[in-house]
């Protein structure tokens, strides 16, 4: 495997380079031209910046997360060639500065969700927090009015300056429903995939966080049989997956070192995190030790090892400790720890594997 890290880019993430570069076993950073609205052709000068500050701490810059895929896209409106016209000229600049992967997601509306970010743990850490029954049916136009009035009742993208838009993008999703969101899909990938392929570049999508609808929109990549479908969707090696134990895990049937060994050859890309899930469907986000969380992160693991899997991949968010003051999930220090953590199991599974094969 090939351990990397989140940055968020100069001036807008807290953790420098130097310090990611000592986290042992780093060799690449995961990045994005956030500043970009989705929709918009990346300039080449901004990506190449991005790469001469990476190599020059010794690091890489092969996979990108995000390049956000715009709203018309994901709902078929006519506008949307113009913006797959852009994504592909982006993709052929990422091509041309070295990137081998893109992550993105089909989420409508709200990227990952929660809905209390610093939620207190008992060691006197914070985590990002979900609580299913606030946000799966709930009338969005209702919470609006309610966000309106109230500004102090406010949610993770609900920003106040947020509300105008947000009420439009919801009017626009009503009609549009979990089939229509597939033939989007669908229609976006036969354009990309060719573009991806020819400039080799991996595409990972991200599945849903959570992954069960959310505001009422729908939402479709959710478990295995939905990560199926979207790699039958076009069914080539360069359509793939950003394999997300969080995300999925955040749903208990979700079997992740099942789907590990199910889709090893369409992995390009792993996110491991842990999750604590409770029989309402909450969650809250837990070190990366298995014993701290719902995931066995041991198994998660091991299933990469058996498969040989030689992707990217990263720790996913952490809780906030040590008193850091981060973006919400992206702290250094339970990052890093997560990414010994990984380490520990992969060392041992090989350490193991030698021992076997030589006695
Ligand atoms: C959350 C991340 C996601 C991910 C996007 C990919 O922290 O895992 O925001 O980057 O969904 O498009």
């Amino acid at each position: 495997m090939r351990m990397t890290m989140r940055w968020f880019g100069e001036g807008n993430d807290h953790v420098p380079l130097h310090h990611i570069k000592q986290i042992p076993g780093v060799e690449g950073i995961v990045w994005s031209l956030h500043d970009i609205p989705a929709g918009e052709e990346w300039p080449l000068d901004r990506i190449l910046e991005v790469k001469n500050q990476a190599e020059s701490h010794g690091l890489h810059i092969e996979v990108v997360e995000s390049v956000n895929v715009h709203e018309d896209i994901k709902l078929g409106l006519p506008s949307r060639d113009y913006y797959i016209n852009n994504y592909i000229k982006t993709i052929e600049k990422l091509a041309e500065a070295g990137v081998k992967v893109i992550c993105y997601n089909f989420m409508p509306v709200f990227d990952w969700t929660r809905t209390n970010l610093y939620k207190e743990m008992a060691d006197g850490s914070t985590a990002l927090f979900l609580e299913k029954d606030k946000i799966r049916d709930i009338d969005p136009n209702q919470l609006v009015q309610t966000i309106a009035k109230d500004s102090s009742y406010t949610m993770p993208g609900w920003e106040p300056e947020r509300l105008e838009q947000l009420t439009t993008l919801f009017e626009k999703y009503k009609e549009v429903t979990e089939e229509d969101l597939w033939s989007n899909l669908q229609y976006f990938l036969e354009k990309v995939i060719t573009a991806a392929k020819e400039n080799d570049i991996k595409m990972g999508i991200h599945p849903d966080d959570p992954p069960w609808s959310v505001f009422g929109l729908p939402r479709i990549m959710t478990n295995k049989k939905s990560l199926q479908r979207l790699l039958n969707l076009v069914d080539d090696p360069y359509n793939g997956l950003t394999l997300c134990s969080g995300s999925l895990g955040a749903d208990p049937y979700n079997d992740i070192p099942e789907m590990i060994h199910e889709f090893s050859d369409r992995i390009h890309y792993a996110h491991v995190r842990n999750v604590k899930t409770y029989e309402n469907g909450d969650f809250i986000e837990t070190s990366h030790r298995t014993k701290d969380g719902s995931i066995d992160i041991y198994k998660v693991m091991e299933a990469y090892y058996d498969t040989e899997f030689n992707g990217y991949i990263r720790p996913d968010h952490g809780r906030h400790i040590w008193g850091e003051q981060c973006r919400p999930g992206y702290g250094l220090y339970d990052r890093g720890l997560g990414i010994m953590y990984l380490w520990g199991i992969w060392d041992t599974l090989e350490r193991n594997f030698t021992r076997q094969v030589s006695s």
